[in-house]
C-alpha cells in the first residue's frame, strides 16, 4: 500500500463552512505528501496558496439553449470520471450530499465499467440533509447516495442522529468533528485596530455568515439592539446573502446604524475575531457551526442558539450561553450578563480558547486519514 495518496475532493467553493473543511483538509494533507486534486465550478474561495501537490479542476457547465435548466450534476460526473482516470485517483472525498454524493456514486459506477474501483466517501455538512435532503424532491437520491457510499461522515453526533431519523438509512454513518486550524490563530497579529471599531472601548459583538434566512440575521440585528441600549456596544456584520438588505433596513429603523458595521464577505476573517468580545450565532439550524469555533480559537464568547450540533461545541454557561432560536431576550441579556462581569467575560474567553483546543486540526485530520486507509486496505 503507497503511503501517499491521490486524493480527490469535491466541494463548493462559495462562502460557507462546507467548502472552508473541505478546503483546508485538502492542504493539510498536501502538507502531509498526498496529491489533492480539488474539482468544483469555481476556485474555492479560501485556496488561494501555491503547493506543487494541491490541483484545481474546473468543471464547465456549457449553456445549450435547449436547457432550461443546466444539468451541472452531469458536467461534475463526467469531470470525476476523467479527473479519476488521468490523475489516478485513489479516493474521492466528496463534501455536501447535493449533488456532490450522487455525482460521485454514478462516476464509481461508470468507473467499475473501466475495471476502476474507485472508493467514495462522503461528509454531510448540514442543511444537505437538515434542509434540503428532506425534500421530497431529493430525499430518494439522497438516501441512496448515503447508502452507496464507500463511508459516510457527518461534522456532529447530532446530525448523524438527523440522518438516521429522517432516511432509511442501512449502513454505519462516523462521526468526525469539523476542526481548526489553530496554527492560524496563534500567528494573528491583527492588521485592524480596536480603536477603528470602537473608539471610547465599547464592546465589540460579531457575526460571521452567509446571511441566509437560516442564520436569522434580523435576530443578531435585534439582540444587539437591546444590548446597546443598555452597555455601548459596537457590531461587526461579516459576510453577504439574500438577508443583508432586510438587516441593513432594520438596522436604519431602529437608528443603530452608527454603531453597526457591514464589512461584506473577507476571505479572512481571524483579523476580524482577534477584536470581538462575543461572537452571536442565533440560526434555525446548524450542524455544527465552525464559525464558532473559529471565534472560539480567537477567544470570543459565543452566545448561540441551542440547534443542532451547536451545544457539542458552544457549552453553556462555559464558553457562552445556549438559548431557544428567537428568543431574543435572552441572547440580549446574556450579552449583558457577559459586558456587565469582566471576570466572567474573560474566563469565558479562556474556556472558549480551551475547548476550540480538543478540534485542533492535528487531532481531527488523522481520524480522515485514517478512514481513507482503512477503505483502501479494505479494497487490496
Ligand atoms: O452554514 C451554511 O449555510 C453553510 C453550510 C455549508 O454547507 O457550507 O454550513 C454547514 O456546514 C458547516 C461545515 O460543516 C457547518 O459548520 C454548518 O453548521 C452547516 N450549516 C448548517 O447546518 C446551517
Amino acid at each position: 500500500m503507497k503511503n501517499n495518496l491521490n486524493i480527490g475532493i469535491v466541494c463548493y467553493p462559495t462562502y460557507g463552512g462546507s467548502g472552508v473543511v473541505a478546503t483546508e483538509l485538502g492542504v493539510a494533507f498536501a502538507e502531509k505528501g498526498h496529491n489533492v486534486h480539488f474539482i468544483s465550478y469555481d476556485q474555492p474561495f479560501r485556496l488561494d496558496l501555491f503547493s506543487d501537490r494541491i490541483f484545481y479542476h474546473e468543471v464547465s457547465v456549457p449553456n445549450y439553449p435547449l436547457f432550461e435548466y443546466t444539468p451541472y450534476e452531469l458536467n461534475l460526473t463526467s469531470k470525476l470520471i476523467d479527473v479519476a482516470i488521468h490523475e489516478k485517483l485513489d479516493i474521492l472525498h466528496v463534501h455536501y450530499a447535493i449533488p456532490h454524493a450522487s455525482a460521485a456514486v454514478s462516476a464509481k459506477q461508470i468507473l467499475s465499467t473501466y475495471g476502476i474501483n474507485l472508493p467514495i466517501i462522503t461528509t454531510l455538512h448540514g442543511t444537505d440533509i437538515t434542509l434540503l435532503g428532506k425534500d421530497k424532491s431529493f430525499k430518494p437520491v439522497i438516501e441512496f447516495a448515503i447508502n452507496s457510499s464507500d463511508a459516510v461522515t457527518t461534522v456532529s453526533k447530532n446530525l448523524r442522529e438527523v440522518t438516521y431519523d429522517n432516511f432509511n438509512i442501512n449502513r454505519k454513518i462516523d462521526y468526525i468533528p469539523n476542526f481548526i486550524d489553530l496554527r492560524l490563530y496563534e500567528k494573528i497579529i491583527s492588521t485592524i485596530s480596536r480603536k477603528r471599531y470602537a473608539p471610547n472601548e465599547e464592546f465589540i459583538v460579531t457575526h460571521i455568515s452567509n446571511f441566509r434566512e437560516v442564520k436569522r440575521i434580523e435576530d443578531v440585528i435585534r439582540i444587539f439592539a437591546r444590548v446597546n441600549e443598555k452597555i455601548p456596544s459596537k457590531l461587526i456584520m461579516v459576510g453577504d446573502g439574500p438577508d443583508r438588505v432586510k438587516a441593513e433596513s432594520l438596522c436604519r429603523s431602529l437608528n443603530i446604524t452608527k454603531n453597526v458595521f457591514f464589512l461584506g464577505k473577507l476571505k479572512v476573517i481571524e483579523d476580524v475575531l482577534s477584536i470581538s468580545d462575543v461572537f452571536v450565532l442565533p440560526s434555525e439550524t446548524e450542524s455544527f457551526g465552525l464559525v464558532a469555533l473559529e471565534a472560539m480559537a480567537s477567544k470570543v464568547a459565543v452566545i448561540s442558539s441551542n440547534s443542532g450540533g451547536l451545544p457539542e461545541i458552544n457549552l453553556d454557561g462555559k464558553t457562552g450561553f445556549l438559548s431557544n432560536v428567537g428568543d431574543v431576550k435572552k441572547m440580549s441579556d446574556d450579552i449583558l450578563k457577559l459586558f456587565s462581569d469582566p471576570l466572567l467575560l474573560a474566563s469565558f474567553k479562556e474556556n472558549a480558547f480551551k475547548v476550540s483546543q480538543t478540534y485542533d486540526l492535528p487531532k481531527i485530520l488523522p481520524l480522515y486519514e485514517d478512514l481513507y486507509f482503512n477503505l483502501l486496505n479494505k479494497n487490496d
